[in-house]
């Protein structure tokens, strides 16, 4: 392939010439997608499509972000939970634990409702003559978020590309044939969930109504798994799907079984789509077709050229924040497909580019899943092709959801963080009331699994969940430390004030009321749960709920400490305050077991899973902080024996958590070779729970199956290896896997709402560039001596590391240059 090719087309009444380079943000095939994992997604954070790229029978496998089975979440399901609360404590005190988990099954509430697939959408078509297929490529440039798939037959060149435009609110699909009047096909829908087609003015409609009710595909007790009610006007929103194709040259004609399109030259086909969603209290009774059809209105009147100009202005603004080139790798393996290059990978290759190909890939999947109000990036971000995803494609918070997250304000993507605020400020309502119901407590509570309706009780369906993931009450706690960390990199202070505080304070009063005293007068959460994992309490017996487990103890710290520090901000609720810190003071403190490892439960049990996936205990380390190499060594070093303990091998969410922790503890190499880890390519096209994590030819991340929270983990920790920033300093380069002996990123952000560029050769910085966005003391770290330019202002030397302490001025730039040593 040569490195840069150039096509132009005819689009609307327009000429378009359009350059695609070949580099290093793009994956590209030689071959079409035989299977979903090998698709290219596109999104404009509402409406997605998997992108196959085959030649005579296109599929575009179409998502909208809004689109859930079921309705507003009922009320007080289970009316006698409480009852059992009193006697689940009494049993962990006695050490029953049996007698506990079978009496926390009886706290439960419902299951969440399923992310659903929209509809397919072919695209057949049709040559004179039969000639073979030659010159075959499709990409996807993740910097312009454009797909392209080209191939010739005949001697006729066709090109088609997609992309999903957030200023438009349309999918846009533009074919053309480098000869006059070469494109023959006909365009038709249809869709797993029940679906009606119409016509109205030329526009080809898919309606339908959506299930009032699906199981998560892990239930499988129920004839019914899929429940559609048509009488319900609250259960099973309504959606629509409008497909409009524009020619100048062609004939086109549309009827109830697609479009057909003949002897065109240059095709536009606009998609649009919409459900009836009307926010997570209210029946999903908005008009969808309106809304629909007045985006493809306003699309059709545009021509192609004026839809990709807006487009890519509006991808590059969030996309170009971020650079990144490592070993000054910008182009050296572009010459080999994706799927060549990470088979070459895995087994061993050397290939910096790929790798910040895959850090900037998470960064595309935020931009392009993260852009509906109050419905964040699910499981699946907001590619799911199945009627019964897998766990539901909903929120899991446990880790999930989260994860999602990590990398959305240092990777410079804030906007996109706020989907993830409207549903915790959501689940603050619903779960105040689920605190109320099941616990008879302030404030509020959320568990492991919401979905776009803000469920926040205990899920299970009454009894048919394992505790060990249904009943862990902390997820509102956890979910928190977003709305902190918003604020501690925007210094946002009207965003404190309006909705960070007031939600924090919300699940610090639930907090409050779920911490009891034990006998040794600590303050203990029972019940409690480190969360999926078990532990062994006697010879052949395991257990999964006890008493304060240390990832509970970890987010109640943090929580405490983050909102005590905001009302000191805020100049607020000194009282309550001085209680937080009271209660902190009380909470069963961190405990080192007979291994060396950060005890992950109240006594030092072993696990009968010694590997498990989730790592909670470590929550501390991170995404927390509250244990460091430099503030508590020991409890470091202990954090450390337990991911040893841990091991490597894990699915792909579990491998970036790592990669992060690893940063955090400093070691850039062992987080670097779980990085690699996190890349392994997967030959198995989807499911297959127990392989190892890894990703997909389409790199995806690999759970398997496909979660795309690995994506934006990797994302995440590549990140934390060049720049961290707690504790009030900015440390540079803090994790740099040998390896990566020269770089370059720019625009990372730092808490203190700082932009950071940060330039290295042979492992030591040469220069950085702050930019101070709100002024403030800057304290920068690291591993050489530096100077700031101009205000000349030399590092000093400290046990372990040079620090730079520059008062900036808000909207300045600090430059930074290597000192000469003397
Ligand atoms: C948690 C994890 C699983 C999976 C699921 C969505 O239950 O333990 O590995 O990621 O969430």
């Amino acid at each position: 392939m040569k490195n840069i090719f150039k096509f132009i087309f005819l689009a609307g009444t327009q000429l378009l010439a359009l350059e695609s380079k070949a580099q290093n943000n793009t994956l590209w095939y030689k071959e079409p997608a035989s299977v979903w994992t090998d698709a290219l997604p596109v999104g404009n954070g509402r409406l997605g499509a998997m992108v196959f790229g085959k030649v005579d029978d296109e599929l575009l496998q179409l998502n909208e972000a809004t689109l859930w089975s079921g309705g507003p979440v009922k009320q007080n399901v289970n009316p006698d939970a409480f009852s059992y609360l009193a006697q689940v404590r009494e049993a962990l005190f006695k050490g029953n634990y049996q007698q506990a988990h079978d009496l926390e099954k009886k706290m439960q509430g419902l299951y969440t409702e399923s992310y659903l697939p929209l509809a397919d959408l072919h695209i057949k078509q049709t040559y004179k003559g039969n000639g073979a297929v030659k010159k075959y490529f499709r990409d996807l440039n993740i910097q312009d978020a454009v797909a392209t798939t080209r191939y010739q037959v005949n001697g006729v060149t066709f090109t088609r590309q997609v992309f999903a435009s957030a200023p438009d609110q349309v999918i846009v699909v533009c074919i053309t044939s480098d000869k006059p009047k070469q494109l023959n096909f006909k365009i038709s829908t249809s869709s797993q969930l029940r679906f009606t087609h119409s016509v109205s003015n030329t526009i080809l409609a898919l309606k339908g109504k959506a299930p009032a009710h699906v199981d998560p595909s892990y239930v499988n007790n129920k004839k019914e798994p899929i429940v559609y009610n048509d009488n319900d006007s609250c259960r099973g929103m309504r959606y629509a799907l409008l497909v409009k194709a524009v020619s100048n040259d062609g004939k086109i004609t549309t009827d109830t079984s697609g479009i057909s399109v003949k002897s065109a030259s240059a095709v536009t086909i606009y998609l649009s789509a919409a459900t009836s969603f009307n926010g997570f209290n209210n029946c999903p009774n908005k008009d969808e077709n309106k809304t629909a059809l007045a985006s493809l209105n306003e699309a059709v009147k545009k021509p192609y050229s004026k839809l990709l100009e807006a487009h890519l202005a509006d991808f590059h603004k969030y996309f170009n924040r971020v650079s990144l080139v490592l070993n000054n790798d910008r182009s050296s393996n572009i010459n080999l497909s994706t799927i060549e290059r990470l088979r070459n990978y895995k087994k061993g290759a050397n290939d910096p580019g790929l790798e910040s190909l895959y850090f900037q890939y998470g960064r595309y999947l935020l931009i392009s899943s993260s852009r509906t109000k109050n419905v964040p990036a699910n499981l699946q971000g907001i590619w799911n092709k199945e009627l019964r995803a897998p766990w539901s494609s909903n929120y899991t918070s446990n880790i999930n959801v989260q994860m999602n997250y990590w990398m959305a304000e240092d990777c410079n993507l804030s906007e996109m963080h706020q989907p993830l605020f409207g549903l915790i400020k959501e689940l603050s309502v619903n779960g105040a009331q689920v605190a109320k119901d099941f616990y008879h407590a302030q404030g509020w509570v959320t568990h492991h699994n919401t979905d776009i309706w803000a469920l926040a009780n205990p899920v299970g369906d009454l009894g048919g969940g394992d505790p060990k993931w249904a009943n862990w009450a902390m997820g509102g706690d956890w979910l928190c430390r977003h709305l902190w960390e918003h604020y501690l990199y925007t210094g946002d202070k009207q965003f404190l004030k309006n909705v960070a505080y007031p939600i924090m304070k919300g699940a610090a009063r639930f907090t409050f009321n779920w911490l009891i005293a034990d006998s040794s007068g600590h303050l203990v959460t029972a019940p409690s749960m480190s969360p999926e994992n078990d532990f062994i309490y006697a010879p052949g017996k395991t257990g999964d709920v006890s008493i304060s487990t240390t990832m509970d103890m970890g987010i109640i710290r943090d929580l405490f400490d983050n909102l005590a520090e905001a009302s000191r901000v805020l100049g607020v609720d000194a009282n309550f305050r001085d209680t937080l810190m009271a209660k902190k003071a009380k909470l069963l403190p961190y405990q080192i077991g007979s291994k060396g490892q950060l005890q992950e439960w109240f006594k030092d049990y072993e696990s009968p899973d010694p590997h498990h996936r989730h790592v909670s205990h470590l929550y501390s380390v991170y995404p927390a902080n509250e244990i460091s190499v430099s503030k508590n060594p020991e409890l470091a070093a202990a954090a450390k024996r337990s991911l040893e303990l841990r091991g490597d091998e894990s699915t792909g969410w579990s491998l970036a958590w790592k990669v992060n922790l690893w940063a955090r503890l400093r070691d850039g190499n062992h987080a670097y070779k779980l990085y690699r880890d996190l890349l392994r390519v997967t030959d198995q096209s989807d499911y297959n729970y127990s392989e190892g994590g890894g990703l997909y030819p389409n790199m995806l991340d690999a759970h398997p199956p496909f979660q795309i929270d690995g994506n934006f983990g990797g994302t995440s920790g590549l990140a934390e290896m060049l720049l961290q920033s707690q504790d009030g300093n900015i440390h540079l380069l803090p994790a740099l896997p040998d390896t990566w002996k020269n770089g370059e990123i720019k625009g990372l952000v730092a808490r203190g709402a700082y932009t950071i560029n940060i330039k290295w050769k042979s492992n030591k910085v040469t220069g950085a560039e702050i930019f101070s966005k709100n002024g403030g003391i800057c304290r920068v770290i690291t591993n050489v001596p530096m100077v700031a330019k101009v205000l000349n202002i030399q590092s000093k030397k400290t046990q372990d590391a040079y620090e730079l302490t520059i008062p900036t001025q808000k909207g300045k730039a600090y430059q930074l240059a290597a000192a000469k040593t003397p």
